[in-house]
């Protein structure tokens, strides 16, 4: 209860920000789009990680409302960048309440108006529980999300249940490899194998897939060696400010 007060009022006092981690392509080694990931400036603890307020923020329903403000600025983000004209896609995290919403389709596409982004420079990243709660929902809402053109993409893919139906079933274009496979890809032939069949099945699908969490130059070979599309790690680089990613995105250009 003391948390989420202090979560209300930190998103009052604007100490809320999203830091900007870059998704490169394994093939060309250009950087391609990145993920949004929140971070609480708290004046006495510092910068506080999602690990540690993400949980409270879901049991009390305040993700609803921070959800939107992530939604809304990591929007307002992508159409600076794209006037600024270095266009970068941006991923952000939904939660399931979030996506529970009865008007969730409709808070993405006045998000996207409000700051007259192109929906194709924004992707929403779901995870398999989300998917899982209501089926016939959630397709239905997909669906819709397709239609207003913004791309989806199934997060942390493999920790959760992993079925196969709902990846042929959903109009879904990523697939993200959870990072506890990646950490442990060039050490144990098992989560090789692991990594290796995520990828031929995401092809066999025709959707992207995307590595999370990589770290050393040897994953990196055995996945350019798998045919994976994307990673995302420190091995690249963390999440960082808005500022050094826009200078990144200009010296990329
Ligand atoms: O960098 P990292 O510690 O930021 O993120 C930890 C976890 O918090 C990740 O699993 C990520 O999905 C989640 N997360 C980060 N930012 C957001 C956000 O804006 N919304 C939601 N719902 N989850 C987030
Ligand atoms: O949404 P998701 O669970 O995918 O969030 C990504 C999380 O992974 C964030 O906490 C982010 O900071 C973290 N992360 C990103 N790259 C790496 C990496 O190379 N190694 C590790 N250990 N964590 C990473
Ligand atoms: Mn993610
Ligand atoms: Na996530």
């Amino acid at each position: 209860i003391q948390l989420d007060h202090a979560l209300r009022e930190g998103l009052r006092a604007q100490q809320f920000v999203l830091h900007y981690q870059p998704r490169i392509d394994l093939r060309s080694g250009q950087l391609r789009s990145c993920e949004a990931l929140l971070r609480w400036q708290h004046p006495e603890r510092g910068l506080v990680l999602p690990s540690e307020f993400i949980g409270v923020a879901e049991e009390t329903g305040f993700i609803v409302t921070l959800g939107d403000w992530v939604l809304d600025s990591a929007v307002q983000q992508a159409a600076a960048w794209l006037h600024a004209g270095t266009p970068c896609p941006v991923a952000v995290n939904v939660s399931a309440l979030q996506f529970h919403q009865t008007d969730w389709v409709a808070r993405v596409a006045r998000a996207l108006n409000a700051h007259a982004l192109p929906a194709e420079l924004l992707e929403l990243e779901l995870t398999e529980s989300i998917l899982i709660r209501d089926a016939d929902e959630a397709l239905e809402r997909l669906l819709a999300l397709r239609d207003l053109g913004v791309r989806l993409s199934l997060d942390d893919f493999g920790t959760g249940y992993s079925s196969l139906t709902y990846l042929k079933r959903f109009p879904l274009q990523q697939l993200k490899i959870d990072r506890c496979f990646i950490a442990t890809m060039h050490t144990d032939p098992v989560d090789a194998a692991i990594v290796a069949a995520i990828i031929q099945m995401g092809q066999a699908l025709q959707m992207e897939v995307v590595a999370e969490g990589v770290e050393l130059a040897e994953q990196h070979a055995r996945l350019l060696a798998l045919g994976c599309d994307q990673f995302q790690g420190f091995l690249c680089s963390p999440a960082v400010p808005p500022e050094p990613f826009g200078q990144f995105l200009r010296q990329a250009r």
